[in-house]
């Protein structure tokens, strides 16, 4: 089975080596979330100075992170916070981005913005991550094609709308942006998709996202989810972000199980164990 599909398989599309590493584990990467902001969702505020900013970051290594995602304007999943220029997203992780990558662990760049993402892996950073999947400036593209790093896609919309198929929309979009990607010549195989959990969906659609996702498996390519401490919970089980953590593994576990790769979590500790008592048990399924 797996000699018939690596025979499928062109070589341009051979996972990128540090990609090849991060999923070769029986359990799917768990990705660390950095926010050096005022404002994120569920944490704004809490790394905003560099000290604070570092000692999270060695925390979430000491944990088991296997990626950190920094990330220095909030993606406002939810609206309502204030867009950031380039200058001063770079001014918030000046301080703190080589001392991170220094850690040894793989840094993703959260950011929409080619200039942020170029200046972060200008400092060590390896991965980007791009929450409007290239189509929201389409320099993006060149940038991590130029680089030749991993680049998660990750599916957005500026409004949610309960009237649409959200599995079809993500699909389509997912289509756009391998396009976008395979026109600027990032080779497929540095590619992670990410439906993007609470970003333009309504709660429903992302429960639906997370149940369906074995779906999205037809692009051949890693996934990667992001539910941690997001609304979609609270539509289930009324609750503050800071009180998500076990509607956030129960999500991840089950992202796991349709095919997550990759799980971006604030909780790293927490998140490992889970997913490692979950594939024990599956082990003796
Ligand atoms: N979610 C957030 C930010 N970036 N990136 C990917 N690839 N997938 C996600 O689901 C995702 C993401 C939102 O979470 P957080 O970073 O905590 O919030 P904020 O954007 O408000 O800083």
């Amino acid at each position: 089975m797996m000699a018939a599909t690596s025979r499928l398989v062109p070589s341009a599309t051979a996972a990128h080596p540090l990609l090849q590493k991060l999923l070769s584990g029986p359990i799917p990467a768990v990705m660390g979330v950095l926010n050096v902001t005022p404002d994120s969702f569920s944490d704004g505020g809490n790394f905003l100075a560099p000290e604070h900013a570092l000692a999270q970051a060695k925390r979430l290594v000491a944990e088991g992170a296997d990626i950190i995602d920094i990330g220095a304007e909030s993606t406002r999943p939810y609206g309502g916070t204030r867009p950031v220029g380039a200058d001063e997203e770079m001014a918030r992780l000046r301080p703190v981005l080589s001392e991170i990558i220094k850690l040894g662990v793989p840094v993703s760049i959260d950011s929409m913005k080619p200039e942020v993402a170029g200046f972060a892996l200008d400092a060590g950073a390896v991965i980007a991550n791009d929450v409007w999947g290239l189509q929201r400036d389409r320099a993006m593209a060149s940038l991590v094609a130029q680089r030749g790093v991993p680049v998660i896609i990750m599916h957005n919309r500026d409004h949610a709308d309960p009237a649409i198929d959200i599995m079809q929309e993500i699909a389509g979009f997912f289509a756009r942006s391998l396009d976008i990607a395979a026109k600027a010549g990032v080779p497929l195989g540095h590619i992670v998709l990410d439906p993007g959990i609470g970003f333009g969906k309504t709660a429903e659609q992302s429960l639906i996202v997370l149940a369906r996702l074995d779906q999205l498996r037809r692009f051949g390519l890693p996934l990667l989810v992001g539910a941690s401490r997001k609304r979609f919970i609270a539509s289930v089980s009324p609750s503050e972000p800071g009180e998500r953590l076990g509607g956030s593994i129960a999500a991840h576990l089950i992202a796991a199980r349709g095919g997550a790769r990759i799980i971006r979590t604030h909780d790293v500790a927490e998140t490992v164990q889970a997913l490692k008592v979950a594939s024990a048990i599956e082990d003796q399924g």
